[in-house]
């Protein structure tokens, strides 16, 4: 199914005077504190974010998984439904592939598709996380890591095969997150560990064309409960370095234990110019996959608020990002949650762009520790869903995306398309 974009077009109209209210008011508002808002609702509109293949169906948690009707059931539908929320929100304009859950059949079929809904591939990424159906070498101790040379080659060309599936769609870029680790103490040698990882890593960065990245991502614990070889952004950006200028270090936001400093840790790769991607989700507890932005907002805009910051101060050319939800529950219309994701995104980055990054530098040169907090907590505590709606009108995309994707009746058609009992591929 394609959204019908006169449909949107009415739909914005008939809220136009509500909204050009509001926004006028903001706009008003923002002038006199000498904040262009049309220069933030630009670069509003240019923002755009991967969706991942797997967050398309209702994800599953280890213990159960509900089927929502009208999912995907393969690639060709998956991009159909990121077209979906790329018409209505205008800043979905890109797809995350996961090899082997979406090796394209017909390749050039596919890339055609995804360019007549005006969506590019971003990073594919590599599965050695789980054994696949007659796969010879097995992962359950590892696999970049592992201390068999047989699995770790076995690894290593499974990645080089993700990059030429890559390819063939005109991706740029390999994400590599590994559940290699250990559960018990003694299981692992950390050090061998670490070793044939930083060999592995080198040995698919080589086989990378030269204008292709790779993001190493790292997570503290799980799938392995003592030791996890690529535990956080220091051991990420270690092996980065020594993989060679295209490696970088890729930040999930829920890949860090209770209370880390992410903004921190943004800052400091950013410094370095080692921040490659970036992956949204939110959480209360581990890697909980949860909407963007539904738990920890203030954080989300801190993380923001860096991220602004390098990006105008890109002394160390750290590259433009690869941004990507990473969430997937049970409970919502996989849709719908993606969207709430992509606003809450929005948001955050329009807060960002108010902070006045003299003045804040100014007051933290005065020491003046009450103005600086002021200075980020006025910038969070406006209200700019305007200024995010007209970035998306200015997009042909709907003002409101999820009420436009109720009144058109968006998740009925796709299960009279694709019927209630199917399953997406993935997570
Ligand atoms: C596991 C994970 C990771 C990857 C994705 C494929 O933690 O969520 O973040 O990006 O699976
Ligand atoms: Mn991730
Ligand atoms: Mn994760």
């Amino acid at each position: 199914m394609k959204i019908d974009k006169s449909r949107l077009e009415e739909l914005n109209q008939s809220k136009e005077w509500l909204h050009s209210g509001t926004l006028n008011g903001l706009l008003d508002n923002l002038a006199s504190q000498n904040i262009d808002g049309q220069a933030i609702i630009e670069q509003l509109s240019k923002f755009q974010v991967a969706i991942p293949s797997w967050a398309l169906g209702a994800g599953g948690t280890r213990f159960g998984r509900y089927n929502f009707g009208g999912e995907p059931s393969n690639l060709e539908q998956k991009i159909y439904d990121v077209g979906i929320i790329h018409s209505l929100t205008g800043s979905a304009g890109a797809i995350s592939l996961h090899i082997p859950w979406d090796i394209p059949s017909d390749a050039q079929a596919i890339k055609e598709l995804a360019s007549d809904l005006d969506i590019k591939f971003d990073a594919v990424n590599s599965n050695t996380f789980q054994d696949q159906k007659g796969q010879k070498h097995s992962y359950k101790f590892g696999s970049l890591c592992n201390e068999s040379s047989e699995s770790r080659n076995q690894a290593v060309a499974h990645n080089i095969e993700v990059i030429k599936i890559g390819e063939q769609l005109g991706s740029k870029s390999i994400t590599v997150w590994l559940a290699d680790g250990s559960s018990f103490p003694g299981q692992m040698n950390f050090r061998r560990a670490l070793d044939h990882t930083s060999d592995s890593l080198k040995r698919i960065y080589a086989e990378m064309p030269s204008d292709w990245s790779m993001f190493i991502e790292y997570k503290p614990y799980e799938p392995h409960f003592y030791h996890t070889v690529i535990q956080d952004w220091g051991t990420s950006f270690m092996l980065a370095n020594e993989c060679g200028d295209r490696a970088y270090t890729l930040v999930d936001l829920g890949h860090h234990l209770p209370n880390t400093n992410i903004e921190h840790i943004v800052s400091t790769l950013m410094y370095k110019g080692k921040l490659g991607g970036f992956h949204f989700n939110d959480s209360k507890y581990g890697d909980d996959d949860l909407t963007v932005g539904s738990i920890k907002p203030y954080q989300l805009f801190l993380i923001f608020n860096e991220l602004v910051f390098g990006m105008l101060n890109n002394n160390a050319e750290n590259p433009d990002l690869s941004w990507m939800i990473d969430a997937s529950h049970n409970l919502k219309d996989p849709l719908e949650d993606l969207m709430e994701s992509l606003d809450a995104i929005l948001i955050a980055y329009a807060q960002a762009l108010l902070v006045d990054q003299a003045l804040l530098k100014e007051a933290q040169q005065n020491h003046d520790v009450s103005y600086c907090q002021q200075i980020l907590q006025n910038a969070f505590r406006t209200d700019v869903r305007p200024l995010v709606r007209q970035a998306r009108i200015n997009n042909n995309a709907a003002s409101n995306p999820i009420e436009a994707y109720r009144k058109l009746k968006v998740r009925k058609t796709l299960i009279d398309e694709r019927g209630m009992d199917v399953t997406a591929t993935g997570l």
